[in-house]
């Protein structure tokens, strides 16, 4: 109901105004046309001025109304992302100076001189020093910016430090899948052929010979972890992703560290970062119990694109390492009878579910290592 009232409020409006520049327009020709233009001139004259001191007050009322809406005011949640923010401040500042020097002056300059009867245009065609000093400032400001821009992407998008973390992160249709390199530090082999999500192997691991693919199971991926939905890192740690995507382009969308980066199909791209507070410290920042870190798909790939987020949490590197302990590798998911945690039923309790974990891995791994010989 309040769509329709808006509507025609709205078309009620347009009507007012087309019947007020139709009665402008009969009494100006009532009035004669010298008269009539001279007045048009002045009323637009002191309406510029107007409309700069409202449009003013409208910059300002909209930044004081959104400021404390806007994303992350917190600043980055990552010791890379400041170089990002730093960049934005920069671009704001600049433009912000730019924005109100013209907008005040283009304004000011329609109002200051509006037509006089003995007031003549001054002629200027060309000024060398000028065109000069419009084009060299602009590009040296711009060309500084781009050289400061390109300098931290090359920082992002190259070697991470050694010691960073590695974690693989997988876009499909709709949702992200983390894969830990698990015990051995190395991400096993995968096909997208070997993809079958009915049997856990939602990434394609290869896990078996396949002679029709001429393929060996690669023992690197026996203890690879998966897990989706959410995404551990650890504090002060710094962590590189490896982005895939299944199917279209998506996007690993990581707002409050301040970073992003397609995930694109065949070609896999990557991004590092350290995250600086843990989600227990954001939440005590900002006061916000239930404040969590995410991902976000950031480029519209279908229609459950809205609902492609995972939640990240960044916790100590005391609570990231119970975390993994607790994770099975996919591999015993799929095949729990090779899980030797399921033959020694004495062993399956909590408090040596670990280690016997680990103790697995490495007979798994002899088994397949011979398999191969
Ligand atoms: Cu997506």
């Amino acid at each position: 109901m309040s769509m329709f009232f808006t509507v025609a409020a709205f078309f009620l409006i347009v009507i007012v105004i087309f019947q007020i520049a139709k009665a402008t327009e009969y009494v100006s020709v009532l009035k004669g046309e010298e008269q009539s233009f001279k007045q048009s001139n002045k009323v637009n004259g002191v309406l510029m001025i107007v409309f700069l001191i409202l449009g003013l007050i409208g910059v300002y009322w909209c930044n004081k109304l959104l400021y404390p809406r806007m994303t992350f005011r917190e600043g980055s949640a990552s010791i890379e992302g400041e170089q990002v923010d730093k960049l934005f401040w920069i671009t704001l500042i600049l433009t912000g100076i730019v924005f109100f020097a013209t907008q005040i002056l283009l304004f000011w300059f329609a109002f200051r001189y509006q037509y006089k009867e003995n007031r003549k245009a001054f002629y200027f065609p060309h000024n060398n020093t000028m065109e000069i000093i419009w084009t060299s400032v602009p590009t040296i400001v711009l060309l500084i910016m781009i050289v400061y821009g390109l300098r931290s992407w090359f920082l992002f998008t190259g070697d991470a430090p050694k010691g960073a973390m590695q974690i693989e992160v997988t876009g499909h249709q709709f949702g992200w899948e983390f894969r830990y390199p698990g015990e051995d530090g190395v991400f096993g082999k995968k096909y997208f052929k070997d993809i079958d999500p009915a049997n856990s192997n939602t990434l394609g691991l290869i896990w078996q010979d396949n002679a029709a693919l001429k393929q060996k199971a690669d023992p690197a991926t026996f203890d690879d972890i998966i897990i989706s939905g959410t995404m551990y890192l650890v504090k002060n740690k710094p962590v590189e992703l490896l982005i895939n995507s299944q199917d279209v382009i998506h996007d690993v969308g990581l707002p409050q560290f301040r970073m992003k980066m397609d995930a694109v199909p065949g070609t896999p791209t990557r991004l590092w970062f350290t995250p600086k507070y843990t989600t227990e410290e954001m939440r005590k920042i900002t006061g916000n119990p239930h404040y969590t870190y995410e991902l976000a798909c950031d480029q519209l790939c279908g229609n459950g694109h809205y609902s492609m987020r995972a939640v990240i949490e960044v916790v100590t590197q005391q609570e990231y390492d119970v975390i993994m302990a607790k994770q099975k590798p996919a591999y015993f998911r799929a095949f729990p009878d090779k899980d030797p945690s399921n033959q020694q039923p004495a062993a399956a309790t909590d408090s040596t579910a670990a280690p016997g974990a680990a103790t697995a891995l490495r007979a798994a791994h002899d088994t397949a290592a011979l398999a191969l010989r």
